[in-house]
């Protein structure tokens, strides 16, 4: 744990009822105390950091690039850097957040890794992104435009390398009332054990309602075959929240 991490303060963002809840977004405020809030609010979430390095791992290809899209604060970046021992690779961390690209690099900073990482500030619809053999999408997706969603994908597909792998981490719908209602609930109920009350979990949901828009797995899945991947997999899952990766052939 770095010097940084020790001193992480609890999220207390929506502890206060408020008037008007404002759309979420990744501003200085939630920077501040970011790795409580995503340790907090997402089932597994260290599992699958963990995850996705050792899985990146297994894809990396000296002299190619490792793109970590959406990086907030650069945990799956450092997680790849630290799995990855044999392969001379740069990883590229892109944000669209300033207060998180500005924290990010300077936590990124802190560690030693042998595999450079390379955070930058920009748009990852816009952005040029090539010679990739890993590209990782841990919970960006879902924040992303959906109208604009294909087009990505599409993108990150051609900059890809045969044989590399787009892995993605997202909350999805079940697609049925009921067991949607089920698995949301069983969320909260992890939410309150790790003590968000239910004021905090209803705003945070009111702040999200605009910003965060899931899709199905039988979506992912039929988006990413129909742009061209050989196979999709899940590798991970813990109640509504999935961690899966595509193989390009
Ligand atoms: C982790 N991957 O810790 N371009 C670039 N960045 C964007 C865009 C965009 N268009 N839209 C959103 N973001 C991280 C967690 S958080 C998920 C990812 C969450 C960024 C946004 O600024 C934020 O940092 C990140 O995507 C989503 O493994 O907080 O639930």
């Amino acid at each position: 744990m770095s010097e940084y991490e020790k001193k992480i303060p609890s999220d207390t963002i929506y502890q206060k009822q408020q008037n008007k809840v404002d759309d979420f977004s990744f501003n200085r405020q939630v920077v501040d105390v970011f790795p409580d809030m995503i340790e907090r609010s997402i089932p597994g979430y260290a599992n699958i950091i963990d995850g996705v390095g050792r899985l990146a791992a297994k894809f990396t290809v000296a002299k190619f690039n490792v793109y970590d899209l959406g990086c907030s604060l650069g945990a799956v970046s450092l997680s790849i850097a630290k799995h990855n021992q044999q392969h001379e690779i740069q990883i590229i961390g892109i944000d669209n957040s300033p207060a998180m690209v500005e924290r990010c690099q300077r936590h990124v900073d802190s560690y030693t890794y042998t595999t450079p990482i390379n955070i930058k500030e920009a748009d990852i619809v816009d952005f040029e992104i090539n010679n990739a053999s890993v590209i990782v999408m841990n919970f960006t997706l879902q924040f992303i435009e959906p109208g604009l969603r294909n087009k990505l994908m599409s993108k990150l597909f051609d900059a890809l390398i045969p044989g590399g792998i787009l892995i993605l981490s997202e909350k999805i719908k079940l697609g049925n009332e009921v067991m949607d209602s089920a698995i949301i609930e069983l969320h909260h109920d992890f939410k309150r054990e790790n003590g968000y009350s239910n004021l905090e979990i209803s705003q945070k949901r009111t702040a999200l309602e605009n910003v965060m828009i899931l899709d199905e797995y039988s979506l992912h899945e039929k988006r990413l075959l129909k742009t061209g991947f050989d196979a999709v997999s899940i590798w991970y899952q813990q109640f509504n929240f999935v961690s899966f990766f595509a193989i390009k052939g």
